[in-house]
């Protein structure tokens, strides 16, 4: 049985776990990772105006996110490879765990975020259920996570995500806009040629 340490602290309201992973447990699941980005290559999607993301995804699981000329929506197989995503990582069931346990999530979305990479105010609204969190599970470099509201708008605020720390956006937050500004390059030595990887554990189908 794996234990999971880290205290759990609610950060402008929204619950923050610092360190659910230990320094070994963060290589076991990049070791995971490294064998799931193997079967099932990162892409960059297109954003809506037709300029790729500069952030890279894969997924684990059911599903995957994913965006082009036609628009966002879930896909079953890699777009290049036509293959099945692998299975989510048993670290990443054991996050998603920790804030839901009626059912386990269909899809384990990966983003790497090289040098520069940011990912825009958005909200996580592709889901049928929004009674179930979206768990983000950061590994790597440092990352300054932004949230506001359920409306554009809402004012803003920021706080930094570290290498181990999971947080969920659930209830009253679920649907808040939120995003990554930055990230502090090269300053974690998990990843080999450094960067940010956020895992975020959804429930897709109802
Ligand atoms: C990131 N996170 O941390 C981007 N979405 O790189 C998200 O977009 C996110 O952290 C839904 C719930 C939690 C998240
Ligand atoms: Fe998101």
């Amino acid at each position: 049985m794996t234990e999971f340490f880290g205290n759990t602290e609610t950060l402008h309201e929204i619950p923050v776990i610092r360190g659910f992973l230990d320094p070994v447990q963060q290589q076991e699941l990049r070791n995971d990772l490294r064998e799931v980005a193997r079967i099932a290559p990162p892409f960059s999607p297109m954003t809506g105006w037709g300029k790729p993301m500069s952030v890279q995804i894969t997924a684990a699981g059911q599903f995957c996110w994913y965006s082009d000329r036609k628009g966002y929506r879930y896909i079953e197989a890699h777009p290049q490879t036509g293959a099945a995503f692998p299975a989510i990582p048993a670290l990443a069931l054991a996050a998603w765990r920790a804030f839901e346990t009626r059912v386990d999530p269909d899809c384990c979305l990966i983003n790497h975020y090289r040098e520069g990479a940011r990912m825009g105010l958005h909200q996580d609204r592709d889901e049928a259920d929004f009674g179930y969190p979206v768990v983000s599970i950061s590994l790597g470099d440092p990352a300054l996570f932004r949230i506001g509201g359920v409306e554009r708008k809402a004012p803003t605020r920021s706080f930094w995500l570290e290498s181990g720390d999971v947080m969920a956006l659930q209830g009253d937050q679920r649907l808040a806009f939120h995003g990554i500004d930055r990230i502090k390059f090269g300053q974690s030595a998990l990843l080999q040629k450094g960067g940010r990887l956020n895992l975020t554990l959804r429930r897709v189908a109802p």
